[in-house]
């Protein structure tokens, strides 16, 4: 907080000379109490603007899309603030240079949606060095030392692969599926937490399960392209998958298509399981396409707003915040539908 101490003095001794040349010169009162208040006035920060660079992943899919809005939204000039958005292009290295050109700028707060969980200790001590405190959301950073960043607000992605493993050991049994199910994944970027996490999460828990096998698992990068790509492949190399998950609803799309186009019927012949539950997944479901989808909310905006707002302030914040998920089942997508924000 040294920067915010050397702005608070700088106002201070401004406030001091204000009206010490008052008194000095006897004269203008009015001007000089005029200028006293509007230096007060900022010193509330009332009218100034609270500078935030954000490091955006890119724009690979449709949760992104919406995290992309919902950030864009709450950090507006409207609710105090000025905003430096900048694309990665699913690129590390390329946030690496914006987080540098944000220090260079001397913005007030940093926000990272990072693309993996390492390589950011470097960069992040220098925001440190520079006294400019760091949001993280969406997906985590692994550091040594936590105090490089302020607070983190995202997923339990851990949480969410277990979710999906549950459901699906649920279905089977419900649907007297005892025998051996063949099961392929399609993972998202590799290194990024919600890869880490949902591999994790379902592979730990499936592994209890005696009637599931993973035959393979291979990112398709979190898009619909690359998840068509990788179930291409997987559809050449096994002729007996049972159960696709997608780590995001993407590469979901992705694989319904390279199903379709081998003469299958995903959703019934294969059962899909995906990860983000967005408005197009429940239209699979209702379509009969995809089985379920497991929840991740991509509404940070307002809630990187608040901590921000809470950080310029002084204030205490919680170092971790984890958002509330749900699992939509493709029964329910009709009626879920309408309520669907993203
Ligand atoms: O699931 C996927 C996106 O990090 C939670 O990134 C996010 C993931 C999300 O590309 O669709």
């Amino acid at each position: 907080m040294k920067k915010k101490l050397i702005a608070l003095l700088m106002c201070f001794s401004l406030v001091i000379a204000a009206g010490c040349g008052a008194s000095d010169t006897n004269s203008s009162d009015s001007e000089s109490s005029e200028s006293a208040q509007s230096t007060s006035a900022n010193d509330s920060g009332s009218n100034k603007l609270i500078t935030i660079g954000f490091s955006q992943v890119g724009a690979e899919s449709d949760w992104r899309v919406a995290n992309t809005a919902s950030m864009k939204s709450a950090l507006s000039e409207k609710n105090g603030f000025k905003l430096i958005f900048a694309d990665a292009q699913q690129k590390q290295e390329n946030q690496i240079k914006a987080v540098r050109d944000f220090i260079s700028q001397d913005v007030d707060v940093i926000a990272i949606a990072p693309v993996t969980e390492t390589g950011w200790e470097t960069v992040l001590g220098e925001a440190k060095d520079a006294d400019i405190p760091v949001i993280i959301v969406d997906r985590m950073i692994k550091v040594s030392d936590d105090s490089l960043f302020s607070c983190w607000v995202g997923s339990d992605f851990q949480k969410e692969g277990v979710n999906a493993a549950e459901w699906l050991v649920n279905y089977m049994k419900e649907k007297g599926k005892t025998d051996k199910q063949n099961v392929v994944v399609l993972q998202g970027t590799i290194g990024s937490s919600a890869e880490i996490g949902r591999t994790k999460g379902f592979g730990d828990t499936i592994k209890k399960y005696d009637n599931f096998n993973i035959l393979a698992q291979q990112t398709g990068e979190f898009t619909q392209a690359k998840g068509q790509e990788v179930m291409e492949s997987f559809l050449k190399q096994y002729n007996d998958i049972d159960v696709v998950i997608a780590q995001n609803d993407n590469m979901a799309f992705g694989a319904i298509d390279a199903l379709k186009a081998a003469g299958k019927a995903p959703g019934k012949d294969v059962t899909i399981v995906s990860f983000d539950a967005v408005k197009a997944a429940f239209k699979s479901m209702i379509a009969g396409d995809m089985n379920v989808s497991v929840e991740c909310n991509p509404l940070h905006g307002p809630r990187v707003a608040e901590l921000a707002k809470k950080l310029m302030n002084d204030e205490k914040v919680e170092k971790i915040q984890y958002v509330d998920e749900k699992v939509y089942p493709a029964e329910i997508a009709e009626k879920e539908l309408p309520n669907r924000q993203y």
